[in-house]
C-alpha cells in the first residue's frame, strides 16, 4: 500500500514537473477524509498528524528525486544541443531546482502544523539530499536547512524609538560572554554599542565604544542608520573582526547565532544551545542541553506546540522571557553544495514562509 502511494505521488509530481507547473495538486494529495488542515488550525487526531507527516515525507523524497531525474534528463538533452553546455550552468540549474523543492517542503510542513521543530523533515535535509543525490548520474548533492528564527535577530536590538530593547540587549550580552567566543567585556560592549549606533537613526555615539558616521567615514563608508540588510554587514561594525565573526582556532564565531531574517521572537524549538543559554542568567549549559534533548524526543512532539514546554525542565521560579519566544518560524536558510565532475558550487539561499502564502526567496548567494 505504501509502495503504491509513493509511486502514485511520484508519478503526479513527475508529471507536474515535466509540465513546468510550480504548484502541486494538493487536492489530490489530501487524505481521503479531506482533513488536511491549514497553517495555524488545530489538528483533529494523532492519526491525522501521522498521515500528514507520512505524506510530507513521501512528497519531499519524491520532489527531490524528481528534481534530480529531471536534471539528468535536461542536462543530457542540452548537451546534445550544445557542446558548450558548461558544468557551471548545470550546477546552477540543479541548485535552483533543489531550492524550489525545499520551498515546496516548507510549504507542506507549514500546512501540516503551526509549530516548527527539529523533528520535522526540513531539519533532516542532509539525508533527503543524500537520497536525491543517489539518483544523480554523476556528482554529489549535499545541504543543510537552518531555521533563521532560532537565531537572535540583529535588527531587534533597537526599538522604534532608537533605544536598546532591554530583553534583546540581555540576550546579546549573555550570548557573547559565553567562553566559546573568547570575548572580553570591553569587546562585548563595543559590539553591542556599535550595532546599536549602526541601526539607530541619530548621530550620537552610544557609550564610550559606540561609533557613528564620523568614525565610519574615515574607513570610506557611512553609518547605515537603519536596519542591517545582511548578517555580513556586522563585519563593518567598529570592534568586529573576521576572527570574532567567523571564529578562529578554538574560538567559535558568532555568525551562526545572529540573523537579519524572520521576526524578533526566537523559536525555542530550534534555537541552538548557546542561544537557549542566553535566555536567562540562570540557564546553565547542562539545562540547555536537557532542553535540547527534550525537543528532539519524538514522544514530546505534542508538547512543542506550546512555548511553555520549557517549564517541565526549568527548576527556577523566574520565567524565561516568553514574549521573545515562539514555536513557529517564517524564515529558513538553505546551504547547498553541488559537486559535478571537477566543479563544486556552494549556494546560500533564504526562504520566507509567511502564513497563508507560498514561500518566497529572500536571498540568494553563490559562495
Ligand atoms: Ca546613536
Ligand atoms: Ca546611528
Amino acid at each position: 500500500m505504501e509502495k503504491e502511494s509513493t509511486s502514485l505521488l511520484w508519478c503526479r509530481l513527475w508529471s507536474n514537473r515535466r509540465g513546468g507547473e510550480k504548484v502541486h495538486r494538493f487536492n489530490q494529495m489530501k487524505p481521503a477524509n479531506n482533513s488536511l488542515p491549514g497553517r495555524g488550525s488545530s489538528r483533529k487526531s494523532s492519526s491525522g498528524k501521522e498521515g500528514i507527516a507520512l505524506i510530507t515525507t513521501l512528497v519531499v523524497v519524491a520532489l527531490l528525486v524528481a528534481v534530480v531525474v529531471e536534471f539528468n534528463r535536461t542536462a543530457v538533452a542540452e548537451i546534445e544541443i550544445s557542446k558548450n553546455f558548461s558544468e557551471d550552468k548545470r550546477i546552477t540549474h540543479l541548485a535552483i531546482s533543489s531550492v524550489n523543492a525545499i520551498k515546496d517542503l516548507l510549504h507542506l510542513e507549514g500546512m501540516g502544523s503551526k509549530e516548527d521543530t527539529l523533528l520535522e523533515d526540513w531539519a533532516k535535509a542532509q539525508s533527503l539530499f543524500e537520497t536525491a543525490g543517489g539518483a544523480l548520474q554523476e556528482g554529489v548533492l549535499e545541504g543543510t536547512i537552518v531555521d533563521e528564527c532560532g537565531k537572535i535577530n540583529v535588527n531587534s536590538l533597537v526599538n522604534e524609538k532608537g533605544q536598546f530593547d532591554d530583553v534583546q540587549q540581555n540576550l546579546w550580552e549573555r550570548l557573547l560572554k559565553q567562553p566559546r567566543f573568547g570575548l572580553s567585556s570591553d569587546q562585548i560592549e563595543a559590539i553591542v554599542h556599535g550595532v546599536k549606533d549602526w541601526i539607530d537613526k541619530d548621530d550620537e555615539v552610544t557609550g564610550i565604544f559606540g561609533a557613528e558616521d564620523s568614525f565610519y567615514r574615515a574607513r570610506g563608508y557611512g553609518c547605515r542608520n537603519g536596519p542591517f540588510h545582511t548578517i555580513e554587514e556586522l563585519l563593518l561594525i567598529k570592534g568586529m573582526t573576521n576572527e570574532i565573526f567567523f571564529g578562529h582556532g578554538t574560538r567559535e564565531g558568532i555568525c551562526s547565532y545572529f540573523t537579519v531574517f524572520g521576526k524578533a521572537e526566537i523559536n525555542v524549538n530550534t534555537a541552538p544551545v548557546p542561544v537557549l543559554m542566553a535566555f536567562s542568567e540562570q540557564m546553565t549549559e547542562d539545562l540547555a542541553l536537557e532542553m535540547d534533548k527534550f525537543r528532539r524526543d519524538e514522544t514530546n512532539k505534542r508538547a512543542l506546540s506550546n512555548k511553555t514546554w520549557y517549564k517541565t525542565i526549568w527548576p527556577y521560579g523566574e520565567l524565561l522571557p516568553e514574549k521573545t519566544m515562539t514555536v513557529s518560524s517564517d524564515a529558513f536558510s538553505v546551504h547547498l553544495k553541488v559537486t559535478l565532475g571537477e566543479s563544486v558550487k556552494e549556494i546560500r539561499a533564504v526562504i520566507s514562509r509567511a502564513s497563508e502564502s507560498e514561500p518566497s526567496l529572500l536571498y540568494w548567494k553563490e559562495i
